[in-house]
């Protein structure tokens, strides 16, 4: 193992499911350093709560297709409102103008990658000459038609960096190869997850609530 590792508890999409975050930070071992792959927002219960502990504990973090979404909305430029920005919007604009102001700041400086040695933190894909709007969204390809696929660039080795392991979310697809590892684990429906870097292990906090289906339901 390399020993000058930085021990990192990277941790996947949020969306809004505080609950979840709340109990894997606790469980957090010692000495790490909890940093975030964006998409805080959006399904889950309380984003709300979500943004106030990564703001108040300035955790580290990069920005997601998410926040970029909210961040763009919140400064009145148009977006598509959907995958559950109106419900997170409403709930933003309840607080306080001082809150909101602590959070467009917030959103301003929130980088696209963070680099560690022998690690790139980013919310969809990271090269070092990638466009930044792949930070985001990954590389993408669109057919004749317009329509737009996702490239799942890990596969490809084109796609990767030699001694970089990128480390991301969006994808809530199983990745864990020496290139690439994929901490998007599903929260608030899935589980949250965190991937401590030095050991290569996963920490799982499981979601808060299992919808079962109603008693003589079709499955
Ligand atoms: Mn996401």
């Amino acid at each position: 193992m390399n020993v000058s590792a930085p021990k990192l508890a990277v941790i996947g999409d949020v969306h809004g499911s505080a609950g979840q975050l709340s109990a894997l930070l606790a469980r957090l071992p010692a000495g790490y350093e909890p940093i975030f792959v964006g998409d805080f927002v959006d399904r889950g219960p309380d984003p709300v709560a979500v943004l106030d502990t990564l703001i108040a504990n300035r955790f580290r973090a990069v920005k997601g297709n998410h926040d970029d979404k909210l961040f763009r909305a919140l400064k009145g430029n148009p977006v598509q409102v959907g995958g559950g920005l109106a419900a997170t919007l409403e709930r933003i604009r309840s607080q306080s103008a001082p809150w909101r102001e602590r959070l467009m700041v917030w959103l301003a400086e929130l980088p696209t990658v963070l680099l560690f040695p022998g690690i790139a933190v980013v919310h969809a894909y990271w090269s070092p000459t990638c466009p930044p709007d792949e930070h985001l969204w990954g590389p993408r390809f669109h057919d004749k038609q317009g329509k737009i696929y996702r490239i799942r660039w890990w596969s490809v080795p084109e796609y990767w960096t030699p001694g970089i392991q990128v480390v991301f979310g969006h994808y809530h697809m199983p990745v864990v190869t020496p290139q690439a590892v994929c901490v998007d684990f599903g929260a608030p429906e899935g589980p949250l997850a965190a991937y401590l870097t030095d050991t290569q292990a996963f920490l799982i906090e499981l979601p808060r609530q299992v919808a079962l289906p109603e008693p003589g339901s079709a499955l």
